[in-house]
């Protein structure tokens, strides 16, 4: 017994003088749930994201905040920005003497009061907004790339995009800034919270000429393929350098894959309705990797029970067999049914480090390591918004719409369509359409199309809707309304990121 506590107590002490991790969170652009061969994109192009996964732990159920509106959407004619009393994750990092560097898109503000190494990031290198153009240089500059505080060049100037050919070498310096900050910070021994947010898969898509012609998707797929190349680069130099199991890394993306870009400049979403400015799953479900050598456990899928709401209630790890060698069960996916939301990167950065979350105000993100390290499951509704408007709510498997809009019919009769040859009457309405009362309700497990909704009149309805208000309900009672920084939104809609 006294044995047990002494192991107790010292592995206590060890966790407590054990280096804090380094951060990596891969954001990806448009980047929809479909596009990764670990998530059944038919023509396998990303080995290196689906050994992330196989080495890691994939998030079937993971969501953005907004796909459209979101946090970080700033055309160049809007003039709102991050506030400076909102706490950033670097503010907090850094706090705890860790460095911290956004490499690619900031879009939280144009203006000089939202730079992000006013908000917590020692170093920049990348662009304020997307990489839209060319302009006219008169009106309208081209966008500005910057290094920390210094603008050093322009897109389509200095940073070339052959829209013709859709070369671009961006994803190849993005890479190179990454292993330069990766190698710098290992050699000083320093932590570090690495954010790299790229955006070679927002149209207009490109890719290094190594990559361009050798996805069977075209050029979206050469940006794909691109990426995937980088990001095995990354984790190897991890390797190399013998720190990645002092790194988590997180790889999701912004929102759902702009349909309206398809198929030449888009991605997919897989069997999921709609893309990109819905809130259907195609517009907010996001392809989900962990990953943490030596932390999170190996050795077989993860699978859930669930009880009559769909809510997944215990994850089930299968007994390792004889039949299995180890590197064989290393190499199974393990899979996590938690409903996790990107805002959970906040909460469980923090918890990484060892940090609370700020107590002066709501936190919408929750702690995702017990699911990550335990394979916990954690009871939690997601819900869908587009810009002020709650749109939808999802619990256990299921989802209920309390409104239906995929976009007006003035932009339809344009050619514009949020769901290309995705039509579901009723669902896929072209006005926006109330359901509050009489709320269409979907079962995501025997549905994930969002095809089907369940008949009013059923007990399954019945039954489920009645848990549903009630979490709508609290939410609503709760709600702290923050103050809209770019609610001109609507009238950007089509040049959103
Ligand atoms: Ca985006």
């Amino acid at each position: 017994m006294a044995r047990a506590v002494l192991a107790l107590l010292w592995l206590r002490w060890a966790l407590s003088c054990a280096a804090p991790p380094n951060v990596v969170l891969l954001l990806m652009d448009d980047m929809g749930w479909g596009d990764l061969g670990a998530f059944g994109e038919p023509s396998k192009e990303t080995p290196n994201l689906d050994q992330m996964a196989s080495e890691g732990m994939l998030f079937l159920d993971f969501y953005t905040a907004s796909p459209l509106c979101s946090p970080s959407y700033t055309p160049q004619d809007i003039v709102g920005g991050i506030q400076d009393s909102e706490i950033l994750l670097p503010e907090l990092l850094k706090k705890a003497g860790y460095t911290n560097k956004i490499i690619g898109k900031w879009h939280l503000g144009h203006r000089p009061q939202f730079h992000p190494l006013k908000h917590g990031f020692d170093e920049w290198f990348g662009s304020p907004n997307c990489h839209f153009g060319p302009y006219d240089n008169r009106a309208h500059p081209n966008i500005p790339v910057y290094r920390d505080w210094e603008m050093i060049g322009r897109y389509y100037e200095d940073f070339k995009i052959d829209l013709k050919t859709g070369e671009a070498n961006l994803t190849q310096i993005y890479l190179q800034e990454a292993l330069d900050f990766i190698s710098k910070q290992q050699a000083s021994q320093q932590p570090f919270f690495l954010y790299w947010a790229i955006d070679a898969t927002h149209a207009p898509v490109y890719a290094s000429k190594h990559f361009l012609g050798t996805s069977q998707r075209g050029l979206y797929g050469d940006a794909v393929r691109e990426i995937d190349d980088s990001i095995g680069k990354i984790l190897k130099h991890l390797q190399k350098l013998g720190i990645s199991e002092n790194t988590f890394v997180f790889f999701t993306s912004d929102n759902g894959a702009a349909l309206i870009s398809a198929p030449k400049q888009g991605g997919s979403n897989g069997r999921f309705l709609c893309g990109k400015q819905t809130t259907f799953e195609g517009g907010m479900r996001e392809p989900a990797i962990a990953w943490w050598p030596g932390h999170i456990p190996a050795g077989g899928s993860l699978r859930a029970k669930y009880n009559s709401l769909g809510q997944a209630e215990e994850n089930m790890r299968p007994k390792p067999t004889v039949l299995f060698s180890v590197s064989k069960l290393n190499n199974v996916l393990k899979v996590s049914r938690q409903l996790g939301s990107v805002m959970d990167l906040f909460t469980t950065s923090l918890s990484l480090v060892g940090l609370q979350p700020p107590s002066d105000r709501q936190i919408d993100g929750i702690d995702l390591l017990p699911a990550i390290l335990q394979g916990k499951l954690i009871d939690r509704p997601i819900f869908y918004y587009r810009g002020n408007e709650m749109m939808a709510v999802r619990v256990g498997l299921y989802k209920a719409h309390y409104w239906t809009w995929s976009n007006s019919w003035e932009e339809y009769s344009k050619g514009i369509d949020f769901c290309p040859g995705q039509n579901v009457s009723g669902v896929t309405t072209h006005s926006q359409e109330e359901h509050s009362t009489l709320p269409l309700l979907f079962h995501l497990g025997r549905d994930p199309g969002e095809k089907y909704p369940l008949s009013f009149a059923s007990d399954e309805y019945q039954g489920v809707m009645r848990r549903i208000s009630v979490v709508v309900q609290q939410h609503k009672d709760t709600m702290v309304p923050g103050v809209p920084q770019l609610n001109v939104c609507d009238k950007a809609v089509m040049v959103s990121c």
